[in-house]
């Protein structure tokens, strides 16, 4: 049955409705930024640019990085963005655009998708000015109140550990991340466990003029801990995309690792004054090892 119409949304120019993208567009190792002009601060490596696109938050440049054919893409925040981006990019490559049916499972394409983010550390002993691969995420938001994610049981436990601590009166979902693509992007790097927040303020601990409903928050978010055959499991770093990235790609079979440029401590109270030199280091780091 081909998707209608309202479901699989194209432009005029038959690209796909928030991404604005084509498949010939798109290659199959994306690196994906938060920030618009984060962008060009990944390209201006590239050896040429061969398409530059964009329409709201989506800025997408396609070029080749010592011969290798990359794109980078930007994301806006949060996870109800990543809901868009996945499925928008894993249309491009894996529905037929013309049948507007799903392609075969034979022909399915898996991309590798790497976002570099910015992101706060937990725990004292996680200096600002490092780089930290996600090794696992939990997920706050409520974007799996919409998918069939299947959880290991280490995973359905850290969420229930962590909805038993803060008082939540919903589980949130952990999802462990790829550990071929981390080993290979993050070697050297801080591993860690990353809390994905609905928000960047009262989800995160920060209080300006608002009270928060759950007291010590950022304490609960330090002092949470896991014990399993595995090990110890604790939070480490937190920011606004992981999970949702670690979710989808687990749910529609693409690669996905999350590197994090720390740039504040809220154990410490810093903040980076070098974020961008801290971000522009991950960013060269990140293209010598794809
Ligand atoms: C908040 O300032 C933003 O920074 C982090 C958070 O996840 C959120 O998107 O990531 P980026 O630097 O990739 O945007
Ligand atoms: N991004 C976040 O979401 N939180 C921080 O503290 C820093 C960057």
């Amino acid at each position: 049955m081909p998707i209608p119409d309202s479901e699989l949304i194209f432009n005029k120019d038959g690209s796909i409705y928030h991404l604005n993208l084509q498949p010939d567009h798109i290659a199959d190792t994306i690196i994906t930024v938060g920030d618009p002009e984060r962008v060009p601060m990944v390209s201006q490596h590239f050896d040429s640019i061969e398409t530059i696109i964009s329409k709201r938050e989506f800025v997408t440049h396609v070029g080749y990085y010592k011969g290798k054919r990359l794109a980078v893409i930007s994301t806006g925040m949060g996870t109800d963005n990543i809901d868009i981006l996945l499925n928008e990019l894993d249309a491009l490559v894996n529905i037929d655009f013309v049948t507007r049916e799903p392609r075969p499972l034979e022909e399915r394409i898996a991309l590798r998708i790497v976002r570099v983010g910015t992101s706060g550390a937990l725990q004292a002993d996680i200096p600002i000015g490092s780089h930290l691969v996600s090794e696992h995420a939990v997920g706050l938001d409520s974007l799996m109140q919409f998918y069939p994610l299947v959880e290991t049981g280490l995973e359905v436990a850290i969420g229930a550990g962590v909805q038993q601590a803060l008082g939540l009166d919903y589980r949130p979902y952990c999802v462990r991340g790829n550990d071929l693509l981390r080993e290979q992007l993050g070697a050297g790097m801080v591993v860690g466990n990353t809390l994905t927040c609905p928000g960047f303020y009262g989800p995160q601990g920060r209080v300006l003029r608002l009270d928060l409903r759950i007291p010590n928050l950022i304490e609960q978010f330090q002092n949470f801990r896991h014990e399993s055959a595995e090990g110890e499991f604790r939070l480490t770093n937190f920011e606004m995309e992981t999970a949702g990235y670690y979710a989808l790609g687990r749910l529609l079979g693409h690669e996905v690792v999350s590197l994090n440029a720390i740039v504040a401590n809220r154990a410490t109270g810093e903040f980076a004054t070098n974020s961008e030199q801290v971000i522009g280091d991950l960013i060269q780091k990140t293209l010598d090892r794809l």
